[in-house]
């Protein structure tokens, strides 16, 4: 090597090392703020809650389904948390006026259809931390359900009231039938307002792809910022009818007819939706910092029968019995949550509020408490049981109102009817209590003492 090679080589290997020193130095520098803008994202995570509509626990596969198939849903599950013991509302509004306020229905249910505009919803909690914020599904909340619509029934800005900066809805301000000799449907050719205008579908169009493109569309626009999106669905309530892709999906009759046969290819088309949404948030390197929870408002339709390995199940929906009920519920949040595991814990509806507002670092609890602990692996208090007070003031759905005290097993009703629900699901034999063990007459004691401290009902 001559003096000039040998100079050029001692430049190299001096640029070379300046070049390592700068990269070090911007390592040193980077890192740090990558790590404040991780936590940053993980203080808060976006938040997706979807419900479906009239869908018990026995309609998952992962819950031991045998009639369906919901590979989608069963692998959130894998990914996350699934409870064993969730416990909704009997009954549609009952539910989501529960859900969204985290209260008991006998401090502010006040009517089907309706959720009064005073009321604080989970909304508003997402917003008070500044997420990007929407709706899909239904609404059949703006009090236009009964024979005297609510003042304010036609309010385009109730959504924005609770919180919410956009929405795509069925059911907002316009019902089924309102007599004007078109019926405004939920599945095919579907009536659907969205942000102020009614949605110009063509003909064939399904309601749930068109929630599910709103959603995507959302999630694709927010992707740089936290965002919050509640996706009260519309499936798998009735009418049952053909799903696109089904042979009958053009026959006009089966379309304005109503048959359980197409019960499971609308459980199969939820999943489905669950699973584009999962892959939008991929797609958008989303999925780990989105904690996903699917549930159903009430148990299913009494029509459906279904198997839960070899039992059959007949739906419950408007009884507060176990087939009314008992929801599933699944959460994952794959960054921060514990993977694959199944709890036992008490569940209700009070409970949602609760959990995000935990999640976003509020800490307003209401009726319920948050089941975040279990989602992330912490320690978590557990209940010994839960209050379910139903009162739907609805017609016919009246019949069934009621109270009651429940754990995973035993369950106490107001009149004093005390069930064992595994060996009595139907609540067929109600218990003798004079002829109990000591353990079972101190639960039933602790779950009268429960009533006792309720505020007065008849
Ligand atoms: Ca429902």
């Amino acid at each position: 090597m001559n003096t000039l090679g040998f100079l050029m080589n001692l430049r190299y290997f001096y640029n070379l090392g300046k070049i390592m020193i700068i990269r070090y130095c911007l390592a040193f520098i980077l890192m740090p703020l990558a790590s404040i803008a991780l936590n940053s994202r993980n203080s808060r995570p976006n938040v997706i809650l979807i419900m479906a509509d009239d869908m018990g626990y026995e309609c998952l596969s992962c819950y031991g389904s045998t009639s369906y198939s919901t590979p989608n849903i069963d692998k959130l599950a894998s990914k996350g948390v699934r409870f064993n013991h969730c416990y909704s509302q009997p009954l549609c509004t009952p539910s989501r006026v529960k859900i969204m306020t985290g209260k008991y229905n006998f401090r502010n249910y006040e009517g089907f259809g309706y959720l009064n505009p005073n009321e604080k919803t989970f909304g508003n909690l997402f917003k008070e931390r500044n997420y990007a914020t929407c709706i899909a599904g239904k609404w059949q909340l703006n009090g236009i359900s009964g024979k005297d619509r609510k003042d304010g029934w036609d309010d385009h800005n109730r959504l924005k009231h609770f919180g919410f900066d956009e929405y795509c809805l069925w059911q907002f301000t316009h019902k089924v039938n309102e007599g004007d000799g078109r019926r405004k449907e939920r599945y095919k050719n579907p009536y659907i307002e969205r942000n102020g205008e009614v949605v110009d579908n063509r003909s064939g169009d399904y309601g749930p792809d068109l929630f599910c493109d709103f959603i995507t569309d959302f999630i694709d626009q927010k992707r740089n910022e936290p965002f919050f999106i509640y996706y009260p669905m519309v499936l798998v309530h009735d009418p049952f009818v053909p799903t696109p892709g089904n042979l009958q999906w053009n026959n006009n009759h089966m379309q304005s007819k109503s048959d359980p046969r197409y019960f499971a290819s609308m459980v199969s088309y939820t999943d489905k939706i669950v699973g584009k949404i999962i892959d939008k948030l991929r797609e958008c390197h989303l999925e780990d910092n989105t904690l996903i929870i699917f549930t159903g408002d009430n148990g299913t339709n009494r029509r459906v029968y279904s198997k839960l390995g070899n039992q059959v199940i007949r739906g419950g929906k408007g009884t507060l019995t176990d087939a009314g009920t008992h929801v599933p519920l699944i959460a994952s949040w794959t960054s921060v949550g514990v993977k694959a595991e199944v709890s036992d814990e008490l569940i209700t509806f009070a409970d949602f509020y609760s959990t995000f507002s935990q999640l976003i670092g509020l800490d307003e609890t209401n009726d319920g408490s948050s089941f975040l602990p279990i989602i992330k692996g912490d320690k978590y208090k557990s209940r010994d049981n839960i209050v379910i007070h139903y009162d739907p003031m609805w017609g016919s759905q009246n019949k069934n109102r009621g109270r009651f005290i429940r754990n995973q097993r035993f369950k106490l009703y107001q009149d004093n009817r005390f069930y064992d629900l595994i060996k009595d699901p139907l609540e067929e034999n109600a218990l003798d209590v004079s002829t109990l063990e000591a353990k079972i007459v101190e639960v039933y004691e602790q779950m009268k003492l429960r009533q006792k401290n309720l505020p007065k009902w008849n």
